[in-house]
């Protein structure tokens, strides 16, 4: 199989649905539909993938706990994660549950090739378990009976078990990090992947006892074990492109490679585990693994316990998709850890939304319409290149190469900086000045003209991240780009012959600091 596939295959992680979705999930799933959107708009074929990990002892636990059979209860949770989705106007191709037909084939296809192969094999198990991680850990990894990873409980265990032979790919991992330092991101996560592969890799145990965990995916060489939950997730990455060629194997190598994008609590099993299971399906790696970092809230744990988890619902139904979506990939750098107050995210869209943006739209389509009543504002005719132009022409394609490299706060840093300068430029040139003085009013209509096409740039830069306000400013400037911008089409300077705008209401009203919208008056 090649290793360069033309598609841009995006994943984000398929997350437990033990419970409802929350400000993290929303996070993930967000950068994710920006960088696969950004794809898209580049005019590269794009398939993005999310979904939900529905088998396992700690998904188990909480259908025990809710006192429903596990299909029931995961039936009932996934709705919650398929309608922040939808509120979120998240763009994927297709979701896969880990109970789909589809999905328990392949991995059952998958466990077979590797008995066949010898790199699965019988033997005892004994050590010690966190169940929160779903990850067995050996007598040296844990300290004082805590998982060496979260930090909570772990059990001890003792049982027959199947296991893969995960060390003897150890050294052909560590080459191919060494030849491809690109493959797990951001730097600071592919040193601590290189730090951990410098042990020696033990073998992953890759069963559980039906009668300990009854549900999973069985073995199909021994029923009564089912897989273990991350040796089953982890195949969703191939399973589901296998579920779509005409034969799995043309499915497969249409869209693999692929780019994973997960926080930095599962980068050991997306960096460490899955390189080396599809190395023994004898499939190539992942183009990139991307660990971001972690939300806290107002500067602690988010935790259910100290009653702090921020529910994405809740904000979206307060504040709006593409506020949400602005406040979460603006706040932090990507790959650090970052940090949830209801007071930043107020400050954002005040700031950014409403006076930045908002403000400027509506500035501009009003002075259009009040001083060019017939609209038709053209496209200035002379040579070289005005400032507005100079401008766009820098800015706005490193606001594209930031985000294809995964600097979201980078990369609306910049637009702003380009938005910023259409608001200076509405108060250097002043139109209102220009139109008391009929002998400038080409110089009024070009400097009109010129704020609108920058404003029409802005839309189609802000395409990938605020959908919903890309589509209304368009409105607003009554011009193509609507659902379809595409950077071939509309992403040039000068690319509208004339406009007409027909100004609405204003994009982002501004909060209190409650949240509550300000009326027009006390504004
Ligand atoms: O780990 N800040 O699922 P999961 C930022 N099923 N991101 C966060 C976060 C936080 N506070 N909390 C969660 C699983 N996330 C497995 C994955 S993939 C083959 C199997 C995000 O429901 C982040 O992306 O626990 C993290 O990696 C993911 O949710 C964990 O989701």
């Amino acid at each position: 199989m090649s290793d360069r596939s033309p598609w841009f295959y995006l994943t984000t992680p398929i997350y437990y649905v033990n419970d409802i979705p929350h400000i993290g999930h929303a996070y993930t799933t967000v950068a994710a539909d920006v960088l696969a959107r950004t794809h898209r708009l580049l005019g590269e074929p794009v398939f993005f993938l999310t979904g939900t990990d529905e088998h396992g002892q700690k998904v188990w636990q909480s259908a025990e706990r809710h006192g429903l059979p596990p299909q029931v209860y995961v039936d009932r949770i996934l709705p919650r994660f398929r309608e922040l989705w939808e509120k979120l106007v998240i763009s994927n191709d297709d979701f896969v549950r880990t109970t789909q037909p589809r999905h328990v084939e392949g991995v059952r296809e998958a466990l077979s090739l590797l008995l066949e192969k010898g790199d699965i094999y019988e033997g005892a198990y004994e050590g010690w378990y966190c169940l929160p991680d779903e990850r067995f850990w050996t007598d040296k990894d844990v300290e004082e009976g805590l998982c060496p990873e979260c930090r909570r409980p772990v059990e001890r265990i003792s049982e027959t078990n199947y296991f893969f032979r995960m060390g003897r790919y150890q050294d052909w991992l560590v080459s191919h990090y060494e030849a491809h330092p690109e493959a797990v991101r951001p730097e600071s996560r592919y040193n601590e992947v290189m730090g951990f592969l410098r042990k020696p890799l033990g073998d992953l145990c890759i069963s559980r006892p039906k009668s300990r965990v009854p549900w999973g995916i069985p073995l199909p060489f021994a029923p009564d074990y089912v897989t273990y939950v991350w040796f089953d997730a982890l195949l969703n990455y191939i399973t589901v492109p296998r579920s779509l060629g005409p034969t799995p194997e043309e499915g497969l190598s249409r869209l693999w490679p692929g780019t994973h994008i997960v926080g930095k609590d599962i980068l050991t099993t997306h960096a460490v585990y899955w390189p080396i299971l599809l190395r023994a399906l004898e499939l190539p790696p992942p183009r990139l693994i991307f660990a971001h970092g972690w939300w806290t809230v107002d500067g602690q744990k988010m935790s259910k316990s100290r009653g702090n988890v921020v529910d994405p619902v809740g904000l979206v139904e307060t504040f709006g998709p593409d506020a949400t979506r602005y406040f979460l990939l603006r706040e932090g750098q990507f790959g650090q850890d970052v940090d949830f107050s209801r007071e930043a995210l107020i400050n954002r869209i005040n700031r950014d939304l409403a006076n930045d943006l908002g403000n400027l739209l509506s500035r501009v389509a009003a002075m259009a319409v009040k001083f060019f009543p017939e609209g038709g504002i053209p496209r200035p005719a002379g040579e070289g290149m005005r400032e507005v132009e100079t401008f766009a022409a820098r800015l706005l394609p490193e606001v594209v190469s930031r985000t294809v490299a995964l600097e979201f706060h980078r990369a609306l840093a910049t637009l702003w900086e380009f938005v910023g300068f259409l608001n200076r430029t509405v108060d250097a040139r002043a139109p209102w000045v220009l139109a008391r003085d009929p002998s400038r009013s080409q110089e009024l209509a070009e400097v009109l003209y010129d704020l609108l096409e920058g404003l029409r740039l802005v839309a189609v830069h802000l395409t990938p991240y605020l959908p919903g306000t890309a589509d209304r400013i368009f409105e607003i400037l009554d011009c193509p780009g609507t659902g379809t911008a595409s950077l071939t089409a509309h992403g040039t300077f000068g690319a509208v012959a004339s406009y007409t705008p027909r100004p609405g209401a204003p994009l982002f009203p501004r909060r209190d600091a409650s949240g509550a919208v300000l009326s027009e008056e006390t504004d």
